[in-house]
């Protein structure tokens, strides 16, 4: 018998993630049953994308191990490591109505159900989970909270974005959100960012919300080897939204 086609699929990038993965995935899903029982859906239907790339542990063995055990869960491998890619190949994967981008150390039951809650009652096609915003709580390092600020503030600057915050949680409706991701040319870190700004200036109902943040882990890649990186993406999403991507986004 095939698998029943998901309503909801949870993409979730994952790098160096060995030592957390299976108790993610499998605390997860018991969660789920939590948000079926809020949302009053007992039926939803579930998949878990991992989408790995580049890792040098066992992550890319334990995903695979994970899919073959667990009917919901599916897995793949890209070569380098490359937040952007392992997310945007994921969303292209997901079957569900409804895409959550997750991350490993975060795993917010809460923002899910909230994030649904939205979508289903047809508020927005588009929910942000902000760290950021009025009423959000942050538990990490000040620099890192910092950071978040300074990345909202440049990207208004560029771009004229209004939100507070582009990186981590998400969730939107498939069909409204897939065209955008087709169109979004910048990888690695800025391509949540770009996704959102993206969205946002298609004119798709955009709505974020606050989320309680507390990861399991601090992340592998430390702030400071990031910050060349995220300047370079910043300064071609620039050049594409300002310059490449507007004619396209009108068309
Ligand atoms: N596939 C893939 N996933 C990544 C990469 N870097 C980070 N991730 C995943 O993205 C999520 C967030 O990463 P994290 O290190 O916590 O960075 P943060 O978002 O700045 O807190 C986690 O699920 C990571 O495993 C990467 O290069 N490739
Ligand atoms: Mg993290």
């Amino acid at each position: 018998m095939s698998a029943p086609v998901p309503d909801i699929s949870i993409v979730i990038p994952v790098y160096n993630e060995a030592g957390i993965l299976r108790e993610a995935v499998t605390s997860l899903l018991e969660g789920w049953a939590e948000v079926r029982a809020a949302l009053r859906e007992p039926d939803l239907v579930l998949e878990i994308i991992l989408a790995e790339n580049g890792s040098t542990d066992r992550t890319a063995e334990l995903a695979l191990h994970l899919a073959m055990e667990i009917p919901e869960v599916t897995s793949f491998s890209l070569d380098e490591p490359n937040y952007g890619k392992a997310l945007r190949h994921g969303i292209e994967r997901a079957r569900g109505t409804y895409v959550i981008c997750e991350e490993v150390d975060l795993c917010d039951l809460d923002f899910h159900r909230r994030a649904l809650e939205l979508l289903r009652h047809g508020d927005c096609e588009f929910v942000v989970g902000s760290k950021a915003m009025v009423g959000a709580q942050d538990r990490r390092p000040l620099v890192r909270r910092v950071a978040t600020r300074t990345m909202s503030t440049l990207l208004r600057l560029a771009l004229d974005f209004r939100g507070t915050d582009t990186h981590g949680l998400k969730a939107f409706r498939r069909e409204a959100v897939l065209p955008v991701v087709r169109q979004c040319v910048v990888e690695r870190d800025l391509f949540a960012s770009e996704l959102v700004i993206r969205c946002a200036r298609h004119g798709l109902a955009l709505i974020e919300i606050p989320v309680q943040l507390e990861e399991k882990r601090p992340p592998a890649i430390n702030l400071v080897r990031r910050v060349p990186r995220v300047l370079f993406g910043l300064g071609k999403l620039t050049y594409v939204i300002r310059l490449g991507g507007a004619s396209a986004d009108k068309r």
